[in-house]
């Protein structure tokens, strides 16, 4: 008898786990496709950008790659303003913009030769190798937009 109740209640136990491992599973899936976003309307020659899991958070290094957020909002600025790298790192900026955001939606690094424009939605990859150490500018077509890049050893 308490033979058969333990065996009854260790499977409870695991059903429970069960529901709970999944809705974990389901809820940090459903998170990381809202924050990424589709990347739709990619302009033509612009890579397009398919969000995965193995993109943790940013200045995560997965696979040899730092991977940064960036976004240019439709109050006026980039969020964060400031991003910090590591030296002789790939790179891979994943750049966004609100709706509204103006010229923000282009993004210049004029020190790593970068100029992107992020699509209406989704992202856009910025891919550079920061090759100096030092603090760099970087900004909108207009200069409206402003940023630092900060490239440490
Ligand atoms: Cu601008």
């Amino acid at each position: 008898m308490n033979v058969q109740v333990n065996v009854l209640g260790l499977a409870m136990v695991g059903a429970a786990l069960a529901v709970v491992v999944f809705w974990g599973w389901a809820v940090s899936g459903y998170v990381s496709v809202t924050v990424t976003g589709p990347a739709n309307g990619v302009s033509p020659g612009e890579k397009e950008v398919v969000p995965t899991k193995e993109v943790a958070s940013d200045g995560a290094v997965v696979q040899g790659v730092q991977e940064m957020f960036l976004k240019a909002t439709a109050k006026g600025f980039y969020e964060p303003s400031l991003l910090t790298v590591k030296k002789g790192i790939p790179v891979n900026l994943h750049f966004s913009a609100e709706p509204n955001s103006g010229c923000g939606k282009v993004l210049v690094i004029p020190a790593f030769k970068v100029w992107k424009v992020a699509p209406n939605t989704g992202e856009v990859l910025a891919q550079f190798t920061p090759t100096q150490k030092g603090v760099f500018d970087f900004h909108c077509s207009m200069r409206m937009f402003r940023g630092k890049l900060e490239v440490v050893e």
